[in-house]
């Protein structure tokens, strides 16, 4: 595969649903538009961030698909597509190339878990070859699949057997791995930092792209952690990285989307609530998020106005 690179910030985003807990796709063209003037260089859909997990495969679609359409080509679209069952994956893979999505991913499956790289490297092939012309990332996330595989091991071999393969989603807090893997055969792969509140010392460790949740409420305090740290201001690096440091402790004390989605409201776009088994806040902790978030300013500097 040429090397292709992600580039700067890219929001896992939110899928809006409505009160009946349907998908809601109306909203999504102006997520995108108010994203991108905030500065967001992607979009990653239906990651775990965008409940991929908890929609149906046709759900997957259509969310997909609006996606891709209300980007209009400005930013890259890359699709998440990991499944438990894996030819339902690489059909979902399939899709995401038809209707124009520039990247896939894919986490491994999780409820039979994966042991040994040789077996995630042959899981992986499957699902790629879905949409072989595109640019294809493992989404290694080792909370969630409970797949704590060695990813350069997994870079090292997977490289000849996945002609697609361009590298990592990399959610986990090894700033150690992050690097050998960004290394490995003089930057071979693109390896994408998925721990917002680290992202200060990924960029120390070489990263260049960086996938996560927070990108959607606060992405102008990210950049600016970016800027501080590309013009050598540490201490003001170090600041902002400290801010999103205590917005997501302060949105940690609820589950974790379903705030949110809250956060999200409060900024002006209606997402719903979250399916289960996340679920909804109830109005006290709301509120509660609410005062928190403004006793540390949040308000004021998670997003620039745009005219
Ligand atoms: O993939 C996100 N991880 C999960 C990225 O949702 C599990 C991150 O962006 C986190 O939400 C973020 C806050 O902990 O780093």
């Amino acid at each position: 595969m040429s090397k292709f690179r992600l580039q700067g910030l890219i929001a896992a985003t939110y899928t809006p649903l409505n009160d009946n807990g349907s998908v809601n796709v109306s909203p999504i063209p102006a997520i995108v538009d108010l994203l991108i003037s905030q500065g967001v260089n992607g979009l990653y859909v239906c990651g775990s961030t965008g409940e991929g997990m908890s929609l149906t495969s046709d759900e997957r679609r259509q969310v997909s698909e609006a996606y891709v359409k209300a980007a209009k080509g400005r930013v890259p679209v890359i699709v998440q597509v990991g499944h438990n069952s894996l030819a339902e994956s690489r059909e979902l893979a399939r899709h995401a190339q038809e209707i124009g999505v520039d990247v896939t991913s894919a986490t491994c499956p999780s409820y039979f878990k994966v042991g040994d790289v040789e077996t995630l490297i042959n899981c992986m092939a499957e699902v790629a070859s879905g949409a072989p012309d595109l640019p294809f990332y493992y989404y290694h996330i080792p909370a969630l699949t409970g797949s704590t595989l060695d990813m350069v091991k997994f870079l090292e071999l997977a490289g000849e057997r996945i002609p697609n393969l361009a590298g990592l989603k990399y959610t986990d807090t090894k700033l150690f791995e992050f690097q050998e893997c960004l290394e490995l055969n003089d930057g071979q792969f693109d390896v994408v930092w998925g721990c917002d509140e680290m992202l200060l010392g990924a960029l120390a460790t070489g990263s260049r792209a960086a996938i996560g949740s927070t990108y959607n409420v606060a992405a102008p305090l990210y950049q600016r952690i970016i800027d501080a740290f590309e013009s050598g201001q540490i201490d003001e690096a170090r600041r902002g990285q400290a801010m999103s440091v205590k917005m997501i402790r302060t949105i940690n004390q609820f589950p974790f989307h379903s705030a949110m989605k809250a956060i999200l409201g409060m900024q002006g776009i209606s997402m719903g609530d979250c399916r289960l088994p996340q679920g909804r806040l109830t109005d006290e902790a709301v509120s509660k998020l609410k005062v928190e978030l403004e006793s540390i300013g949040f308000f004021d500097w998670s997003q620039t106005t745009v005219h």
